[in-house]
């Protein structure tokens, strides 16, 4: 056993403005993201990207263990051998996978299995959740926790000014393969980083949000 070992919380965030003030503006800047389909291929750098990863690095996890990998694909080879076999599970999802109400859910938003924009994005951000430490030492909460890291890097992309996708091809088995990486990380998320394409369009249905009194209740 360790004995803990606590030390003053110094350095703090102040926002330099009231919180109702603070959490109103950080509101304006989140309300403003969108997923895209449609992304520029303008460059991004990779001390851009590197930020964004530390950002989504600060999340907090079960025991700390900060069970995540971010694999960080700029190589339009390792690319175009992520959309080919994305577009190939996508295909199956589309023809058959897929039941009725799934495929009704996803009509407003015009998914199609055509997945270009794996190979227009400048980066690939491949999430990947640890099920167990490189070790083999446990890890806990690791849904709970690459999730909240995943919201974060959503977000530290947004505040830089670029746009993401959550894209989730199901099964996601093949990003371990294509990308090389060991049995205890699991495939979370796959998130394409850039600029939206300059005729960017995004679905209507997409832009609504749930109002407050039907997603907060107060006790
Ligand atoms: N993975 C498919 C289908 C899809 C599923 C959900 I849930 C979405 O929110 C969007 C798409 C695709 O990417 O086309």
């Amino acid at each position: 056993m360790n004995e803990p070992v606590f030390v003053p919380l110094t350095d703090r965030h102040d926002p330099g403005l009231p919180p109702e003030e603070a959490a109103r503006a950080f509101h304006d800047v989140m309300r403003r993201r969108r997923t895209v389909r449609e992304f520029s291929d303008r460059p991004v750098s990779r001390e851009t990207i590197e930020w964004i990863v530390r950002t989504a690095g600060t999340a907090p996890s079960g025991a700390n263990k900060q069970p995540w990998r971010f694999v960080c694909v700029q190589d339009p080879e390792v690319k175009r051998q992520v959309r080919l076999a994305a577009e190939e599970e996508e295909r199956a999802f589309y023809a058959h996978r897929a039941n009725e109400e799934w495929l009704e859910d996803l009509s407003p938003l015009g998914t199609d299995p055509d997945k270009g924009f794996l190979e227009v994005a400048p980066w690939l951000i491949v999430v990947f959740k640890l099920i167990r430490e490189d070790d083999g030492r446990q890890v806990y909460y690791p849904t709970e926790s690459v999730g909240l890291a995943a919201g974060m890097l959503l977000a530290a992309a947004h505040h830089a000014g670029l746009a993401t996708l959550t894209h989730t091809p199901s099964p996601m088995a093949f990003l371990s393969k294509v990308l090389g990486r060991p049995d205890n990380e699991r495939p979370f998320l796959l998130v394409p980083v850039g600029y939206p394409a300059d005729d960017c369009r995004v679905p209507e249905a997409a832009l609504s949000r749930k109002p407050l009194d039907e997603i907060m209740i107060v006790r």
